[in-house]
């Protein structure tokens, strides 16, 4: 893959700090680093913007790749040793959510809703499912393909959970589960949202409640490969995009009620829920606690995993009808041959497929108290190997990342969490759910 010079130039730096550190490790992670993508103006490929609002370029001017950039700071995490500790055991645990205390909630793939009580501690065995199954749906979930049930989230006043799984046809459902105060009840369910998926591949699966109460739903392209349907760059249909939706607003005809400043209200052969679209599958998307900058993981075709970051700006929610590229680019690669429209929005980093890298899993903006070196720095990781890694965004556009060294062996990671307490959970695929820990603080229950 061809780097312009400005690009390499981090490239190398990283190189620096992981053989450092990371030791026999160092050539795996730093050959296909990942790479950031403050601009990529001059390419010919497509313009960056990293203001959340596709129509105007006033906020962050970032230097051109032939100008060298200032010195940036060491990611200060590049020398630290990380250890992923277990504090739970799921049956192939997804996603988790928290609601208004220390418990954390997680669904399980096959349809289950488990709680574990919190504060959560680290666990000496976990093969067992810990905690407790508070819903089970399992007969409405299909497992084929990539489904499941996919993620989980709760209203603002935690009184109705949402779920997001594909239900026995493969299609993808939004559903609503009124809450008491330990459980949600069985038959409160009220589907909000049934999106027919051509193929099982590639249905999203994130739902989080965004720092406006409102909830965003992520939408794959449909699946298969390529985007044979051309759902991301289609408004015309909810695939390939990110949704924003009001279910507190529905009525007796209407589940849910759209908000009156999405972008696309009013607009003819668009539809009204479409946040931002161009996405391939965004796997996991989150919204940064302190600041609602929105993050999303949008998994490649077969070559390239993408990060893409949009910022909260005056007062209004990230990413507002941002066109994510997908499938004009791959990344910031061009795809489809098509041209790429002026206000495309590039991914702030983005790595290939080398080493065994194949599949990204968006995650979360550190905020927790424990590891004071990863204070606002967003964490992602890769399917396939287990990597972790880390990106920090300075309020110029530039970036600095690195990988985190994180002891043992990392199994595949299917998702992230954030806890109660701003900490950075990780589930692999063995069904284990850790908390991210410096080996300093790892015995620090
Ligand atoms: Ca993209």
């Amino acid at each position: 893959m061809v780097k312009v010079p400005f690009l390499f130039m981090l490239g190398v730096a990283c190189l620096t700090i992981v053989t450092g550190c990371v030791g026999d490790d160092a050539s795996d992670v730093a050959d296909g680093v990942i790479t950031a993508q403050p601009t990529v103006a001059g390419r010919g490929a497509t313009t960056t913007n990293t203001n959340s609002d596709p129509g105007s370029d006033n906020d962050t001017e970032e230097p051109a790749p032939s100008t060298p950039p200032e010195e940036l700071p060491d990611p200060e995490w590049a020398g630290a040793e990380f250890v992923l500790q277990p504090i739970a055991g799921t049956d192939r645990g997804l996603a988790m959510a928290v609601r208004d205390d220390d418990d954390i909630w997680l669904v399980e793939r096959d349809g289950r809703v488990r709680l574990i009580e919190g504060p959560v501690t680290p666990a000496e065995d976990t093969g067992d499912s810990t905690g407790t199954v508070v819903l089970d749906i399992s007969d409405k979930v299909g497992t084929d393909g990539e489904g499941g049930l996919l993620g989980l989230d709760f209203s603002p006043a935690g009184d109705h959970l949402y779920l997001s799984y594909t239900d026995t046809s493969g299609n993808s459902v939004i559903a609503e589960y009124e809450m008491d105060s330990t459980a949600p009840l069985e038959g409160t369910d009220r589907i909000l949202l049934q999106v027919e998926q051509p193929f099982s591949n590639h249905n999203g699966g994130q739902i989080t409640v965004g720092p406006d109460g409102f909830l965003y739903v992520a939408l794959g392209d449909g699946g298969s490969g390529g985007d044979p349907l051309g759902s991301g760059q289609d408004t015309s249909t909810l695939l390939g995009s990110i949704l924003r939706i009001d279910p507190a607003g529905g009525t007796a005809g209407v589940p849910y009620a759209i908000p009156a400043d999405n972008p696309f209200v009013g607009q003819d052969g668009a539809r009204d829920e479409i946040w931002l679209y161009g996405v391939r599958n965004p796997w996991r998307f989150s919204f940064d606690a302190d600041t609602g900058d929105l993050w999303i993981g949008d998994v490649g075709q077969g070559e390239i995993e993408e990060i893409d970051f949009l910022a909260a700006s005056s007062g209004e929610p990230a990413g507002r009808g941002a066109n994510l590229g997908w499938n004009i680019l791959e990344g910031e690669q061009p795809f489809s041959g098509e041209a790429p429209p002026p206000d495309l929005i590039g991914p702030i980093a983005w790595y290939g497929h080398d080493n065994g890298r194949c599949s990204v899993t968006g995650g979360y903006v550190y905020r927790g108290d424990r590891i004071p070196a990863l204070a606002g720095v967003y964490i992602f990781g890769d399917y396939c190997t287990g990597e972790v890694f880390g990106i920090r965004r300075f309020d110029d556009g530039r970036t600095t990342q690195a990988p985190l060294a994180i002891e043992g062996d990392v199994g595949q990671i299917v998702s992230f969490g954030q806890g109660p307490d701003g900490e950075l959970y990780v589930f692999e695929s063995n069904g284990t759910l850790s908390r991210l820990q410096t080996t300093e603080t790892a015995t620090d229950r």
